[in-house]
Order: C-alpha cells, then structure tokens, then sequence
C-alpha cells in the first residue's frame, strides 16, 4: 500500500487517551493529539527560559551556557529564580515534555493498532534523566545534586561525580551497563552489516533471503536468533544498558559513599580464605 493511502487510511479518530476529539487531529505530517500540545506548551516555556537565564549572562558561546542547579543550601526547597530556581522549573519542563512525547507515542501507537515498544523504549531514557535529576537529589536531600545544563558543564558534572567516588569504573553498575552499550553497538553492526550483505549485494545481483541470513550465522558460529530474535535482543540489550545506568548512579551516593574500588574488598572478606 502506497505511504499516502495508507496514510489516509489509518488517520481516523480515536484511540486517544485524553482529551476525546478535541485535539484528534493531523498539522501536515505531524499528529498533535492532546500531548503535542502539552510537549509543545512545556518545550517552549522550557526553551524560553533557558534562552532568559542565558540572556543573564555571561556568555553566549554554546558550549559554555551553563543552567546550574541550586546551591545545596537550598536542600528540596525552591530556590531564588537567578540561584537555580531557573533550573528547577526547566527540569519541570523537560520532565513534562519527555513524558508528553512518550504518551504522544503511546496515542500514535493505539492509533496504529501495534504494541507499545517504543513508547517503553523511550520511558528507559526518561528513567534515567529522572534518575539523575528528581530520584537521585531527592535520596541526597537536595536538587543541587542534579546535573547543569549546559554543553561543557554537565561533562564537567560527571567527570566531577565520577572522581567522588575515586574510579567509578570500579562501580559494578557501571561495568554491567557499559558492557551493555557496547554489546548494543556490536549486535546493530552485525545486524546492519547482515542485512545490507543480503538485500542490498550489488548492482546486477540478485536480492538474497533470510535462509541465507541465517546460514551465514550457522556457518559462522553453528547459531542463528533469528529476524524476530535479533530484534527482541537489541531492544533487550539498549533498554539494559539505560537501565544498569540508572542503577549505576543511583547507589552512587545513597547506598555506597566511599570510593568504588573499596567495594571490592567484599571479597577479601569471604569466610573462605580465613
Ligand atoms: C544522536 C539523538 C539526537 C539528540 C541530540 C542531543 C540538546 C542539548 C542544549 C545548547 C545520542 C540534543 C541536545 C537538546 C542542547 C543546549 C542548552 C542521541 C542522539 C543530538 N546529555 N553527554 C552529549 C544530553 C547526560 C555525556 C551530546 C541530554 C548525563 C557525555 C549532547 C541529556 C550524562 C557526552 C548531549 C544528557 C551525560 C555527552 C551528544 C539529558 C550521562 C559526550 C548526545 C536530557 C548520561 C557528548 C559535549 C547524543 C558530547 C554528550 C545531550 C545527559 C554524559 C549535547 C539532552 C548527565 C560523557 N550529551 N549526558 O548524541 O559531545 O546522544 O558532549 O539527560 O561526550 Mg550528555
Ligand atoms: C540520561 C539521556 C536521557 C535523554 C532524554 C531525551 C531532548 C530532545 C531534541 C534532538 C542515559 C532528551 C531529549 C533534550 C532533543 C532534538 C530535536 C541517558 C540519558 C530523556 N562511562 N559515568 C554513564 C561510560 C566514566 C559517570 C552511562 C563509558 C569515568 C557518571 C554509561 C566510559 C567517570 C555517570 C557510561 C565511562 C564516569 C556515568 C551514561 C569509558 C568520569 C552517570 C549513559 C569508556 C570520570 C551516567 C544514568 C546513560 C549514568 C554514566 C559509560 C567512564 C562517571 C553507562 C563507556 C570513569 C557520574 N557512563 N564514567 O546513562 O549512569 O544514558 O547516568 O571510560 O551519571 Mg560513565
Ligand atoms: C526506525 C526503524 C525503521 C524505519 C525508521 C526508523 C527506528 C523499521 C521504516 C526511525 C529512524 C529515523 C527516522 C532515523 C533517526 C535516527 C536517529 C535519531 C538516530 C540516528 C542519529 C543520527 C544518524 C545522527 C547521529 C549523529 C551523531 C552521533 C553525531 C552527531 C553529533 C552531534 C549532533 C553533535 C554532538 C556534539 C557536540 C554538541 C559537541 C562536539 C561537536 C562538534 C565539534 C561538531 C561541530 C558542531 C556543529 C557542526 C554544530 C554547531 C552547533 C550549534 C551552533 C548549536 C546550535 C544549538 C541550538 C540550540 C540551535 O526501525 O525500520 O524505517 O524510519
């Protein structure tokens, strides 16, 4: 079925989740929904605001704007709107925007009639910016432990919060969760590669199937996932490297306070070796 027609098709109402009719409508290829325009309200009062606490200085060089969070002074209580109350109600927007998209997603998705897979997909990476800015600060007791926003600032954040705890490579989280990034990356090369060596092979050469996609698998290591298999892996492995990253930061400080190399001397003390 051509795009268009099928376009025509599938854009009926409902499926909505709130709001019933009244936003159940298309802007050229765009749904806007009753979502579209709580993203759009949350985005643009975000982005105005954080265009204001740039306009107040010092500087516009992109990669140095810098939004900092509240001193810890102000514990979990508002802040003075120049002493990170900006921040405070930026990192209201953003949350309100990620989630507005994320049910835009879920909307669209009913609409379609398919499953709800990228709507989750997405509330992985929601997780883990609330992880660091709402779960984590609240358990410390103050917003100022949330990351700055800006270009340079917030890898200053994590480069900083990393040496607090001496080598963060040592943190176990860390460890799964990087495993996990590049396992990610390895499964989309040799997903892509895979395909690409199959459907797409050459000029004046005939398009091959999957029955070769998975003998070259089966020839190689004896195994093949599959279509479906591959992609249930690569969802697996993505939303398990956002996860074990949330995991990561959120011991970091409410539950283990010292340096991460420290925590391996659990097994200097296993009973076995007295
Ligand atoms: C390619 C999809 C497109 C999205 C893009 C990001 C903005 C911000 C705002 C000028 C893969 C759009 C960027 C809207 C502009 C202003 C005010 C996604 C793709 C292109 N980081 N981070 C980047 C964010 C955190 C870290 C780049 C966001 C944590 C490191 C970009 C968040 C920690 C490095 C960026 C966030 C952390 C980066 C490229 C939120 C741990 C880099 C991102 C909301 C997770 C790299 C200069 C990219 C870089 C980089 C955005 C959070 C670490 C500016 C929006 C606090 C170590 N981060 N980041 O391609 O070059 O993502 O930095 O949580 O080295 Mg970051
Ligand atoms: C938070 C992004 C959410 C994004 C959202 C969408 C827009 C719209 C619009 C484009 C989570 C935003 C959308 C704004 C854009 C348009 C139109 C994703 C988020 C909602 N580390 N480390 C991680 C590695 C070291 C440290 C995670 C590697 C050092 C700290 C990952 C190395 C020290 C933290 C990771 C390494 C250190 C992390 C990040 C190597 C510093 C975290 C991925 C090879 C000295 C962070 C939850 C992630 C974390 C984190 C990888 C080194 C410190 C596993 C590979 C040793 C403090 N590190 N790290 O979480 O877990 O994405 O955050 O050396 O806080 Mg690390
Ligand atoms: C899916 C699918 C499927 C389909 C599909 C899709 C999933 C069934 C049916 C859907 C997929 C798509 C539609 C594709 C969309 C894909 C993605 C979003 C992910 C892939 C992403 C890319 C291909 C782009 C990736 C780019 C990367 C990783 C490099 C990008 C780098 C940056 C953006 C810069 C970040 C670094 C920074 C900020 C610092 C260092 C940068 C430099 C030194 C570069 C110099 C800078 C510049 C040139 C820019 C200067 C910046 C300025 C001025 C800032 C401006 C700021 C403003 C706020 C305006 O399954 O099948 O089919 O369709």
């Amino acid at each position: 079925m051509a795009l268009l027609s099928f376009e025509r098709k599938y854009r009926v109402r409902g499926g909505t989740l709130i709001g019933g009719d009244l936003f159940d409508f298309w802007m050229g290829p765009f749904y806007v929904g009753f979502f579209g325009v709580t993203t759009l309200f949350f985005t643009l009062i975000g982005v105005g605001l954080i265009m204001y606490d740039a306009a107040l200085g010092p500087t516009w060089n992109v990669w140095q704007i810098n939004i900092a969070p509240p001193d810890l002074k102000y514990g979990l209580g508002f802040a003075p709107l120049k002493e990170g109350g900006f921040y405070q109600i930026i990192t209201m927007c953003a949350t309100g925007a990620f989630i507005s998209w994320a049910l835009r997603e879920v909307e669209i998705s009913r609409k379609l009639g398919i499953g709800y897979h990228v709507p989750i997909a997405f509330g992985f990476a929601i997780l883990a910016y609330v992880t660091l800015v709402i779960f984590r600060p609240l358990m410390l007791g103050a917003w100022g432990h949330g990351f700055p926003y800006g270009i340079l600032s917030h890898l200053d954040w994590v480069s900083n919060v990393g040496y607090q705890f001496l080598h963060f490579h040592y943190n176990p989280a860390h460890m799964i969760a990087v495993s996990l990034f590049f396992t990610t990356c390895f499964a989309l090369a040799l997903h892509g590669a895979l395909i690409l060596s199959s459907t797409n092979p050459g000029k004046g050469k005939v398009v091959k199937t999957a029955e070769h996609e998975n003998t070259f698998f089966r020839d190689l290591v004896g195994y093949s996932i599959g279509p479906l298999g591959i992609h249930r892996l690569g969802m697996f492995l993505a939303l398990g490297a956002v996860f074990f990253s949330a995991v990561c930061i959120i011991i970091s400080g409410p539950f283990w306070t010292r340096g991460w190399p420290e925590w391996w001397s659990w097994w200097l003390h296993l009973p076995i070796w007295s």
